[in-house]
C-alpha cells in the first residue's frame, strides 16, 4: 500500500508503460501554491518525446480495440480500485500540485477520477451495435468501433480529475491516449497512467507528456490523432477547435463560463447561500462552472448579502492547504492570481461595492480573501467576464422574466442554477436556461452519471454519462443483402 509518493516524479514523461525522461526539453518548476517555492522540476516534450507517445499509441491501439469491452473494463475497474485504496497519497499529491485543501483533494479529486475509471469501466462491455431488420429479410447491423488515437489536453485546477475523465470513456472505447496536462500542474496525470498501467493496461494504451500550448499544438496537428478532448479556457478553445479542424478531427471542448444563479425570495435562503458558497469559493472559486453573477430578488437582497458575508466571516479557514481544517486554499498560480486582483481592481473602478474580502494575504504564496461585490450590474466587466477566482458578483433583479433574460445575455453557457420553492418555476426556468448543465436548489454536483459540458461559447460535446461513448467511438453501418442483388440496368 503507497503511504506516499515523492512530490518528484520518476520522470516527465510516462510513455508505453514506463517513465521516459528527455532533459533537453525546456524546463518546467512545479511552484507550490501555499508557499511560491518551487517543489520539482520536469521537463516539457521534445519533438522525440512527442514522436515517441504519438507512435506508442497507434502502436497499441489496434491490439487494445480487439480486446472485448469486458476486458477493457476489467482494466479500467482495477484502476478504479488502486486509486481509492491510495486515495490519500494521489490527494496529498493533487493539493501539492493546486494549492487545493486536503480537506477537499480528499473527496473531490482522486475519488472522482476512480469514479469515472469504474462507471465507463462498468459500461465498456455493452458498447455494442444493434440489429436493423429490412424489407425481404435483409438487414443492417452497426458495429460501434474506436476512432484511434485519442489526445486530452488539460487545464489545471482539477488535474487528476480531468486526466480520468478524458482517459476513462477514450480507453473504454477501444481508443489509445496521449494525455497532456496543463504545464502549471504535471503531477497528477502521471500517477493516472502509473495505476493505468498497474491495473494491466498494455504499454502505450494511456501516455501522458508535459508541456506548454506548443506541445498541444503537435499533439492536435498529428494525422495520427483522430480525436483531441480539451479542459481549458475559450481563446484555447478556439486555437485547438481551429487546428483541429484542419484534419476534420473529432473534438470535445470543455471551456469557461460566467453562469448565473437566480435566488428568488422564496428560496431557502441558507441553501442559496450554500449554493453560492459551492458556485464561487470551492477550490477557491476556480471552477469553470461556477455560478459567478448571482442574481437575488429584490425582497431577500439584503438579507442574502448579509448572510453570505456572515457565512465567509465565521466559515472560512485560509491556511496551509496540507492542514485537513483548513477549507479554504491559495490561487493555483502566481499568473491567475495577478488576473483575479485586476478584475477586483476593474469592479471597484467600475462602480461596484466590494462588500466583503478580496485583499491578498501576506506575501508567501498566491493568498486571496474570498470577495464579494454587491451592486453589481449587467455591462460591468466583472459580470461579463470569466474571473475564474473567488469573486462573487450579486445582481439584483424583480421578476422571472427580466432575471432569465439577464441570465442568458452572455455568449458563454457552461451551468446555470436557480433557487426556489415554486416546483414549476423551478423547471420553466431551468427549461429557460441556455446552458449545458443545470442545478435546481443545488449547485456544482458533477457525478460522473450524468452529462456535464457548455453550450455557446463554453464546449462542444459532453463528458461523463452515456453521452461521452459517441464523442470517443464511431457507428459503422454494415448492409447484409439476403436476397441477390438487383438493378434497374
Ligand atoms: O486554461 P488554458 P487554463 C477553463 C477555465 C479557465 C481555464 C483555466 O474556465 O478559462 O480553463 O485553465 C493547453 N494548442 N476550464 O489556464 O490556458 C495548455 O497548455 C493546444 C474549463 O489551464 O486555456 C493547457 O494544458 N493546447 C473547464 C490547456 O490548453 C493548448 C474546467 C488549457 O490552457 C494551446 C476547468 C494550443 N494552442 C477549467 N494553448 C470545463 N469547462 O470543464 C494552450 N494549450
Amino acid at each position: 500500500m503507497t503511504e506516499s509518493y515523492t512530490i518528484q516524479p520518476a520522470a516527465s514523461h510516462f510513455i508505453g508503460g514506463e517513465y521516459v525522461e528527455d532533459t533537453t526539453g525546456e524546463p518546467i518548476d512545479v511552484v507550490y501554491p501555499a508557499t511560491g517555492k518551487p517543489i520539482a522540476r520536469v521537463h516539457a516534450a521534445t519533438p522525440a518525446i512527442i514522436e515517441k507517445a504519438l507512435a506508442s499509441a497507434a502502436e497499441a491501439q489496434a491490439a487494445w480495440a480487439a480486446m472485448t469491452g469486458t476486458e477493457r473494463g476489467r482494466v479500467l475497474r482495477r484502476a478504479a480500485d488502486i486509486m481509492r485504496e491510495r486515495n490519500r497519497p494521489l490527494s496529498v499529491l493533487e493539493t501539492w500540485d493546486t494549492g487545493k485543501p486536503l480537506s477537499e483533494t480528499l473527496v473531490a479529486d482522486a475519488t472522482s477520477a476512480a469514479d469515472a475509471l469504474e462507471y465507463f469501466g462498468g459500461i465498456a462491455g455493452s458498447l455494442t451495435g444493434e440489429h436493423i431488420p429490412l424489407a425481404g429479410g435483409d438487414f443492417v447491423y452497426t458495429r460501434r468501433e474506436a476512432l484511434g488515437v485519442c489526445v486530452g489536453i488539460g487545464a489545471w485546477n482539477y488535474p487528476t480529475q480531468i486526466a480520468a475523465w478524458k482517459g476513462a470513456p477514450a480507453l473504454a472505447c477501444g481508443n489509445t491516449m496521449v494525455f497532456k496536462p496543463s504545464e502549471t500542474t504535471p503531477l497528477c496525470a502521471l500517477k493516472v497512467a502509473e495505476i493505468l498501467h498497474e491495473a494491466g493496461a498494455p504499454a502505450g494504451v494511456y501516455n501522458v507528456i508535459q508541456g506548454m500550448g506548443l506541445v498541444g499544438r503537435s499533439l492536435v496537428d498529428d494525422p495520427r490523432v483522430a480525436k483531441v478532448s480539451l479542459t481549458g479556457s475559450v481563446p484555447t478553445g478556439r486555437k485547438v477547435y481551429q487546428a483541429a479542424a484542419a484534419g476534420l478531427k473529432h473534438v470535445t471542448m470543455e471551456l469557461g463560463g460566467k453562469s448565473p444563479m437566480l435566488v428568488f425570495d422564496d428560496a431557502d435562503l441558507d441553501s442559496a447561500i450554500s449554493g453560492a458558497v459551492l458556485g464561487n469559493f470551492y477550490s477557491s472559486g476556480q471552477v469553470c462552472s461556477n455560478g459567478t453573477r448571482v442574481f437575488v430578488q429584490r425582497g431577500i437582497r439584503e438579507a442574502f448579502v448579509e448572510r453570505m458575508i456572515e457565512r465567509l466571516k465565521t466559515g472560512v479557514k485560509i491556511g496551509d492547504p496540507q492542514d485537513e481544517t483548513v477549507n479554504f486554499g491559495p490561487i493555483s498560480n502566481a499568473r491567475q492570481l495577478d488576473i483575479i486582483e485586476r478584475y477586483i481592481r476593474k469592479g471597484v473602478e467600475e462602480g461596484a461595492t466590494l462588500a466583503y474580502g478580496g485583499k491578498r494575504i501576506g506575501n508567501d504564496g498566491f493568498y486571496l480573501e474570498p470577495a464579494i461585490f454587491t451592486d453589481v450590474t449587467d455591462d460591468m466587466t466583472i459580470a461579463r467576464e470569466e474571473i475564474f477566482g473567488p469573486v462573487l458578483s450579486v445582481l439584483d433583479f424583480d421578476t422571472e422574466e427580466e432575471a432569465l433574460r439577464r441570465a442568458n445575455a452572455t455568449e458563454f453557457g457552461l451551468a446555470a442554477g436557480v433557487f426556489t420553492k415554486d416546483l414549476e418555476r423551478a423547471h420553466r426556468v431551468a427549461a429557460g436556461f441556455e446552458a449545458g448543465t443545470c442545478y435546481i436548489n443545488t449547485y456544482n454536483l458533477a457525478p460522473v452519471e450524468a452529462p456535464f459540458g457548455g453550450s455557446k461559447l463554453s464546449g462542444v460535446g459532453r463528458e461523463n454519462s452515456k453521452a461521452a461513448i459517441s464523442h470517443y467511438s464511431e457507428i459503422k453501418s454494415v448492409y447484409v443483402a439476403m436476397n441477390p442483388c438487383e438493378a434497374p440496368f
